[in-house]
């Protein structure tokens, strides 16, 4: 009989597919796993909610592109991980998600904590298996994670058994075989293509989260560089342009006109590069359905009346990008004018200048810009301040703006934050939140001090849940059921073993954010936010189209 324990086999799998970290909380059915991890070069990172071990493990995945692993035990751990697994299906981030589970023999009858987690993560999960027996650990690991970094990426999910865990085996790891497979379209589909873009009077790209997650933005620069069609970005492509390229039209996706003044009303031709249509609908900006459409993506794209693709190019998007970049060498267009960057932009650089206090959020943007250097990171929570985010806070690098757009649930900015800076510790990483969402993951401040990641958390007050107020305003002329009172932020950062402020002055938030940045702690930072003035800034771009 060998004497290996299956869980040492489990780890090693995670181990030859490189994790270094584990997220999550252990518990009585994952003792075995937790002693082998404990063996192992990977590093189990104890958080205080399994919601937020899900989200660092989302994080985890998207920057990396290798999948982040997190770790809840059955029953109650189970359900707690499964908000966090849900954003990482909607926002294509690759996750693995550990549970661990009773005995095989107790699943049968009503038992202690049992309850059938492989059926609840089936419709969030690409991939999700128990483990009946230990000899097939090294296959179903290897699968989770290759599904899981497949595209488009997600979350896969593996139950462990206590029985199966704790059970001797004999077996090693399959090999993990990482070469990017480069699929590219048939070279008809190549010619359809350019001679749809050819035969356009105004083409224009809507790029979306597929060019980030792909890293295809500098495939993306060289391609409107050379061609000079314009860029739209979705909130979740912001950054790859840079703002300031004048190929560069703004963020789509929060008003009914931001389309039309990016240039979409007048465009013929529109090409999607890596769009999920789960971001915002295309009848948003095709809702005449007279587009031609030319998906560039990495798998088959959605149907939708309003998205009736003519040419798909499916494959490497960088590779695509690049290939018709070089055909279209000779064949110039111009980018046209942006009314929404105009708009947008004009509206944010008159904001350096905004006195009031509580501070209008544009003033609070242009400070957290001006704080914050090119490649450093943003990660907006969900709630009024991600629209003002997506609406208006300028990237100039892939990567360096996160704003949850697919489930985009409150409370993902903390434990997100966490990640981002284990995965890059020489950048700055700033969190901005409501006083809604702060409170969701609040418990991940302590995980944050714990492993000494010096993330800075903004949070704007305002004493409600803002944008549910705006949306009832809009709706019934009146609010209600969204008011709340906020413990003293200050002192529960204190409580959690770290620096605070409130802003009493409109000067104290640039100052105070330097301040933070320079510390090798994390901190947090209050400000009092007067929401009076509309994210919608202008008549000119029409009513509000997003939830938030
Ligand atoms: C987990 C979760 N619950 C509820 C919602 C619906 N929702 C979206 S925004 C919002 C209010 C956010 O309030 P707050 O965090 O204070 O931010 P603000 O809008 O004031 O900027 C709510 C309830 C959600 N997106 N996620």
């Amino acid at each position: 009989m060998s004497d290996r324990k299956a869980s040492d086999l489990f780890v090693a799998c995670l181990e030859a597919e490189g994790v270094r970290y584990v997220f999550g909380i252990p518990g009585e059915e994952t003792l075995d796993l937790n002693a082998s991890l404990e063996a192992s070069s990977i590093e189990f990172v104890p958080v205080r909610h399994e919601q937020g071990g899900a989200y660092m493990a989302d994080m985890y995945g998207r920057l990396t592109r290798s999948a982040g692993v997190c770790l809840g035990t059955l029953g109650p751990g189970a359900t707690n991980l499964v908000t966090g697994i849900a954003d990482a299906w909607l926002d294509h981030s690759p996750m693995v998600a550990l549970t661990g589970q009773a005995d095989l023999e107790r699943m049968h009858k009503e038992s202690h904590q049992y309850i059938d987690v492989v059926d609840m993560l089936r419709p969030v999960t690409k991939f999700n298996a128990r483990l009946n027996s230990a000899r097939v650990i090294p296959e179903v690991v290897r699968k989770a994670f290759k599904v899981a970094q497949a595209q488009k990426p997600g979350p896969t999910h593996i139950e462990l058994p206590e029985d199966v865990m704790a059970a001797p085996v004999e077996g090693q790891p399959l090999p993990v075989r990482r070469a990017r497979r480069r699929p590219e379209p048939s070279l008809e589909e190549l010619q359809a293509a350019l001679a749809v873009i050819r035969s356009a009077e105004h083409p224009i790209v809507l790029a979306g989260n597929g060019v980030a997650r792909t890293g295809s933005a500098a495939a993306l620069r060289a391609f409107a560089s050379t061609t000079g069609i314009g860029v739209a970005e979705t909130f979740m492509g912001k950054g790859m342009l840079d703002y300031e390229d004048p190929r560069a039209l703004g963020t789509v996706g929060l008003q009914s006109r931001d389309y039309a003044l990016a240039g979409f009303e007048d465009a013929d031709v529109v090409i999607t590069a890596g769009y999920d249509l789960v971001e915002h609908a295309p009848s948003n900006w095709n809702p005449g359905k007279d587009k031609r459409i030319l998906c560039i993506d990495t798998v088959a794209p959605e149907v939708d009346e309003h998205f009736m693709t003519e040419v798909d190019l499916i494959g490497d998007l960088s590779h695509i990008l690049t290939r018709l970049a070089q055909e279209l060498g000779g064949t110039t267009f111009t980018a046209g004018e942006s009314r929404l960057n105009e708009i947008v932009l004009g509206r944010f650089e008159a904001a350096r200048d905004d006195d009031a206090f509580p501070m209008q959020p544009p003033r609070a943007l242009w400070e957290i810009r001006k704080a914050l250097g090119r490649r450093d990171i943003l990660i907006s929570d969900v709630g009024l301040h991600k629209l003002w985010i997506a609406r208006m806070f300028p990237a100039h690098e892939p990567d360096t703006v996160f704003i949850a757009n697919g489930l985009a649930g409150m409370g993902i900015a903390l434990p997100t934050a966490i990640a981002a800076k284990l995965v890059h510790p020489d950048r700055h990483v700033v969190t901005v939140n409501g006083d809604g969402g702060f409170l969701m993951n609040v418990q991940e401040l302590e995980t944050a001090v714990r492993l000494r990641t010096p993330v800075v958390n903004v949070i704007w007050e305002n004493g409600r849940y803002g944008s549910i107020t705006w949306k009832q305003d809009k709706k019934f002329g009146r609010n209600f059921g969204t008011d709340f009172t906020n413990p003293d932020f200050v002192r529960l950062a204190d409580a959690f073993g770290m620096p605070a402020w409130r802003c009493e002055d409109v000067e104290d938030l640039g100052r105070h954010l330097r301040h933070a940045l320079a510390l090798d702690l994390p901190s947090l930072i209050v400000v009092p936010i007067d929401y009076s003035i509309d994210v919608s800034i202008s008549e000119e771009l029409g009513t509000e189209t997003v939830a938030a």
